[in-house]
């Protein structure tokens, strides 16, 4: 077996998964709000030689030798990055979303310092002060959560926990929560109590690049986003913040540079090249004019969708969404603390979802009550509103009869069928 042997001859086993894996994207339904399918372009980027290379530091003052067309990557990465969201300051460096995220609280925060996070069964992430992460362990999280009964955001209880607790941080944003986030709400309420807003976009970041979602980056503190979610790039964080720090009297560190020093060396050794060149090839992708028309069917998909599956008699979380995910709640049709079971029902049919928590869930995160859908993965491969229309019924009628093989075999088919008129990488060889 030679060192520069390609996959068919040196690993049999990997080779088949990955066939296997391109097989189940293609004869199936991928509804994971978080997910996506990325183009042949950022595919090559990431499986470029860039995977080979150091490059501590940042553009143009690296640790090691050989750096000169990683810079340009970076560079590109970053102007890109700064163009498509109106960022004063860009650090596309960040592993993924959660060291994005991690790299703020060392930048911003001391250890047990009080924050404001989104609690995570109505809609945050694990890394907004849930209390088995980082987040919550080693800083004082105080959770704001949803209205009782509408399950929506309501800004003048934030505001009062805000002036109450006296957070040096507030976190906006979602994982879970189908509706618009008011982020200028967020920041005036950050501004006024003295505190830092970091808002965290990564499920949105292509809906607010292109205006289809409020996008928070011209004045918020500091934005995280991870750039494989609705942005359809690789798997990968970025942090975009203002230059100067508004609580910095002397001047002598302005926010920008906390927040570098924080993802390296703070937090994180080299980068990941290979990543970086992806980020810039997605970044360029967003930035051409047919993306917005892709973010703004993500939407149009997501309502679709949220109809259908209402008028099938599936009880929606705030009835309905604004964005490109849904959590439908199981709690009307007897199955509350059944998410697992809905899940691998829909996997045998070919429908790829997530099990969910809902507001204030009766359950637990292990037997929630709610299911997660979303639209973006589906969007890419081609999907529109009729296509929306029978995944929807599709999914409804697994719920109806989440013991009939028969029924799941029969949508099983269905999916197949609708599957084959939306090939993904039919060109290539090795995924055949
Ligand atoms: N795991 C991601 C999601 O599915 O929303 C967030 O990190």
């Amino acid at each position: 077996m030679g060192m520069m042997d390609s996959i068919e001859k040196s690993d049999a086993d990997i080779l088949k998964a990955i066939k296997n894996e391109h097989k189940r994207l293609n004869e199936g339904v991928e509804l994971i709000p978080s997910e996506n399918v990325v183009s042949k372009a950022v595919l090559q980027a990431t499986g470029s030689v860039f995977t080979n290379k150091y490059s501590e530091g940042y553009p143009h003052k690296r640790y090691y030798g050989g750096n000169e067309f990683v810079d340009k990557v970076e560079d590109l990465a970053i102007e890109r990055a700064k163009k498509l969201f109106g960022a004063e300051h860009v650090n596309v460096q960040p592993y993924s979303g959660s060291p994005a995220n991690q790299a703020v609280f060392f930048a911003l925060l001391n250890l047990g310092d009080t924050f404001m996070g989104f609690d995570l069964t109505a809609g945050g992430h694990l890394t907004h002060g849930s209390k088995v992460n980082f987040s919550g362990k080693q800083y004082n999280c105080i959770p704001y959560n949803v209205d009782k009964k509408t399950h929506l955001l309501d800004y003048d209880i934030i505001k009062k926990q805000a002036l109450k607790t006296k957070p040096k941080m507030i976190i906006s944003g979602l994982t879970a929560y189908p509706r618009k986030i008011d982020f200028m709400v967020f920041q005036e309420i950050c501004d006024s109590v003295g505190a830092y807003h970091m808002s965290d976009i990564a499920h949105i970041a292509g809906l607010c690049a292109t205006g289809v979602h409020e996008n928070p980056v011209p004045y918020t503190d500091v934005v995280t986003t991870t750039t494989h979610k609705t942005l359809r790039g690789p798997r990968g964080g970025m942090i975009m913040c203002k230059i100067r720090d508004k609580f910095d009297k002397d001047g002598k560190k302005n926010l920008a540079q906390k927040i570098d020093s924080a993802v390296f060396p703070g937090l994180q050794g080299g980068p990941h090249d290979h990543v970086n060149a992806a980020k810039a090839v997605t970044f360029g992708e967003a930035l051409k004019p047919e993306f917005k028309g892709y973010c703004k069917q993500i939407v149009k998909n997501a309502k679709v969708l949220a109809d259908t599956l209402m008028d099938e008699g599936l009880e929606l979380v705030t009835g309905g969404t604004d964005n490109h995910l849904i959590v439908i709640s199981l709690v009307n049709k007897g199955l509350t603390g059944k998410g697992e079971d809905v899940q691998d029902a829909l996997d045998e049919a070919g429908i790829t979802v997530n099990k969910n928590t809902i507001p204030y869930e009766p359950n637990t995160p292990f037997n929630p009550s709610g299911i997660r859908l979303g639209t973006p993965a589906v969007t890419t491969r081609g999907f529109k509103e009729s296509e929306m229309k029978v995944v929807g019924e599709s999914i409804a009628k697994v719920i109806d009869n989440l013991n009939d093989d028969a029924v799941i075999t029969k949508v099983k088919k269905d999916i197949l069928e609708l599957c084959k008129n939306f090939p993904l990488y039919p060109e290539f060889k090795v995924l055949s």
